[in-house]
């Protein structure tokens, strides 16, 4: 796949890293277009070259964010939790009165059958379904055939060196909305909230933010869910303090059980993640990743504990050795 470095001159980029307060390096990274692309996208029942696979421009996906979507991952020739990530799609979806024409055991086949088409063995699946075409106005009722598309490639969302290292990551002032204006269970196209979230930390020269509910309460991370460990014991936000009900928060939840260690979901406050002997986040697209400071305190050690160390190899081994093969 051929990829084009798209940059501006560089007195472009001097005002725009003056303008936005950001070190010149954070504009002048690559933009990453690609030219030709032999990619298959699965798109409304067909397997289609990646140049052909577009939608309206009146689809309420587009228009409204209007639908849901999941990220998954597959590793070694496996798709990970492939069955999980379906049901809680179609939970998404009939949370928001989205009717789908197909079946869980349908869109599993559709997926495994769009990462055979791209011949890879590891990577990353984005499938969308969105409320379809429809009229101008919010009207859903008024869409009444859903778009799906999936998409088989790869992603990264954090360099390399930094699952070794850790992050250092910061609070954003961007709240979490309360579980009555936008169910935060839901994985919808709506992800302004997270977006806004990630440009606070980009422009703090963090990789990551931790993202508080309107009670002050730690939800999670812009992408990520969040476990802390304190005195061996494992700590992660409940789910009604705005987290998504994350595919790998319930794989690391799984590991505790097997491990012995002693788990508590609960509402946890910035002075818990300050004062914790450890910090990781987990996500499909994230993985497990240790996080080593927050706002500027060292958390532990300031160095990935041996807590997040065995988590992390217990995920590995799971992502490595089970799954759904597509092949
Ligand atoms: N919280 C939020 C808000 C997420 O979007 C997670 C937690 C982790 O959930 P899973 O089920 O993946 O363990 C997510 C999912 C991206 C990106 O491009 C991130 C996610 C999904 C898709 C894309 O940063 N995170």
């Amino acid at each position: 796949m051929a990829i084009r470095h798209h940059c501006g001159s560089d007195q472009d980029l001097k005002s725009i890293a003056c303008f936005l307060n950001l070190p010149l390096a954070r504009v002048a990274q690559p933009l990453n277009i690609r030219e030709e692309s032999h990619m298959k996208i699965w798109l409304d029942g067909k397997l289609v070259d990646e140049s052909e696979a577009k939608v309206s421009v009146f689809d309420h996906g587009l228009l409204y964010g209007d639908g849901v979507f999941e990220g998954i991952r597959f590793y070694n020739g496996r798709i990970f939790r492939l069955e999980e990530h379906i049901r809680r799609l179609f939970d998404s979806a009939r949370a928001i009165i989205l009717n789908l024409p197909w079946t869980q055991e349908e869109v599993c086949k559709f997926t495994c059958d769009t990462v055979a088409a791209n011949g890879l063995t590891d990577g990353y699946i984005r499938l969308v379904i969105t409320r379809g075409p429809g009229e101008l106005g919010l009207n859903p009722y008024l869409c009444p055939v859903p778009t799906m598309f999936i998409i088989a490639s790869t992603i990264q969302l954090y360099p390399a060196e930094t699952y070794d290292k850790g992050l250092a990551i910061i609070t954003c002032a961007t709240r979490r909305p309360a579980p009555g204006a936008l169910m935060p269970q839901v994985k919808s196209l709506n992800y302004l909230n997270n977006i806004m979230a990630k440009v606070e930390a980009i422009q703090a020269n963090a990789l990551e933010a931790v993202m508080l509910n309107e009670q002050g309460y730690v939800a999670e991370c812009t992408g990520d869910n969040l476990f802390i460990i304190k005195n061996g014991t494992l700590l992660t936000p409940l789910i009604c303090d705005g987290a998504l009900d994350g595919i790998t928060r319930s794989v690391i939840i799984e590991i505790a059980h097997k491990l012995g260690v002693p788990l508590k979901e609960c509402s946890l406050t910035r002075y818990d993640i300050f004062i914790a002997d450890e910090c990781f986040l987990t996500g499909t697209a994230a993985e497990v990743i240790p996080v080593v400071a927050l706002d500027r305190r060292i958390i532990g050690s300031g160095k990935p504990g041996p807590f997040t160390d065995r988590f992390l190899a217990e995920f590995k081994n799971l992502v490595m050795n089970t799954g759904t093969p597509f092949g």
